[in-house]
């Protein structure tokens, strides 16, 4: 098959799709290539939204998601709101390889990963104290995530739902946009030669959450999915809506019934968009032969990387979804 082997990745995280088909290219296996293209990002903190240093939540500090699924036996390993360690997708290939579970969080899945020998360490950085730091200034006036009313003192919480008269619509509380500067995700897919496919995630969610928030990029079907008779899927966007409609898991299934791959792509966006018509977010689809497309809503439009083909020459490219 001359599309194979793939690489595909959300955004224009071009670095990430080089370090995936390299180790590829030289003979790594498909999880490794995966594994090597998210931790690139992890590494390079791309947008600043994967890794640490991030999307700080209400108490400053920075967590991570992340997501490996096997599409030859449907195993999985995540860990979600992990703390203290900088390689969420190494330790996601932990709970894959190494445990009988799929999903780690927290505290927990941090003292699991210094089990397996990784270190812990702070994820804030200058940057992601001053992000903090700016919104601390503001923290009395409604936070985006919560109907927050600030008391009379200017004192912050306990939250308390806001009167009628005083809450935001729905509109307004999911008008919130995710772009390439805010809320993006490493969503990845490698298909090798023999059409053994990983699809994967990593990111640090969403700026200013609720300290415990989880988004959709480590909830199988939502963030991503694959199955190697089909295909695969992975998301980027707003995940507390995304993960109502598990879009990847959706995707796969409308490939499996003979939808092509923009079909699918396009009707998963959509399926949320009638729900939420300001909802943001980007979906990209691989069918278990190389054929892939994506499709976005509420963005001009979406850059995504791929590389794929067994011509020596071939190399990473970036594409534009409108
Ligand atoms: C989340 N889906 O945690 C992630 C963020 C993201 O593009 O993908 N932004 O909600």
């Amino acid at each position: 098959n001359e599309n194979l082997p793939l690489v595909i990745n959300t955004w224009a995280f071009t670095e990430a799709n080089e370090a995936a088909w390299s180790t590829l290219k030289a003979g790594g296996s498909a999880i490794d290539s995966l594994v090597k293209g998210c931790t690139t990002c992890e590494e390079l903190q791309c947008d600043g939204t994967v890794g640490y240093g991030g999307s700080p939540d209400e108490n400053g500090e920075t967590t991570l998601d992340a997501m490996i699924i096997d599409g030859s036996n449907m195993n999985m390993g995540a860990v979600a709101g992990m703390k203290e360690i900088k390689s969420a997708s190494k330790v996601a290939r932990f709970v894959l390889e190494h445990t009988k579970h799929s999903m780690l969080v927290g505290e927990a899945a941090t003292n699991f990963a210094t089990m397996m020998g990784m270190q812990r360490e702070s994820l804030s950085t200058p940057k992601s104290q001053t992000i903090h730091k700016e919104w601390l200034k503001n923290k009395c006036q409604p936070n985006f995530w919560i109907n927050v009313v600030p008391d009379s003192n200017k004192q912050c919480g306990p939250y308390k739902p806001q009167s009628d008269a005083n809450s935001r619509s729905k509109q307004q509380y999911y008008s919130y946009k995710v772009d390439q500067y805010n809320h993006d995700t490493i969503g990845m897919i490698v298909i090798d030669k023999a059409g053994q496919i990983f699809a994967g995630t990593s990111t640090n969610g969403a700026t200013h959450k609720i300290p415990g928030r989880v988004g959709d990029s480590p909830i199988p079907g939502a963030g991503a999915y694959a199955d190697n008779a089909v295909g695969a899927a992975v998301a980027t966007g707003d995940g507390d809506v995304m993960m109502r409609f598990l879009p990847s898991f959706l995707a796969v299934e409308l490939l499996r019934m003979g939808a092509t791959p923009e079909d699918a792509a396009t009707e998963c966006m959509q399926r949320i968009a009638r729900f939420y018509p300001s909802f943001s977010g980007g979906l990209v689809v691989a069918t278990r032969m190389g054929q892939f497309a994506a499709a976005c809503v509420g963005m001009d439009k979406f850059p995504y990387s791929v590389a794929f083909g067994s011509a020596n020459n071939s190399s990473t490219r970036v594409l534009y979804q409108t």
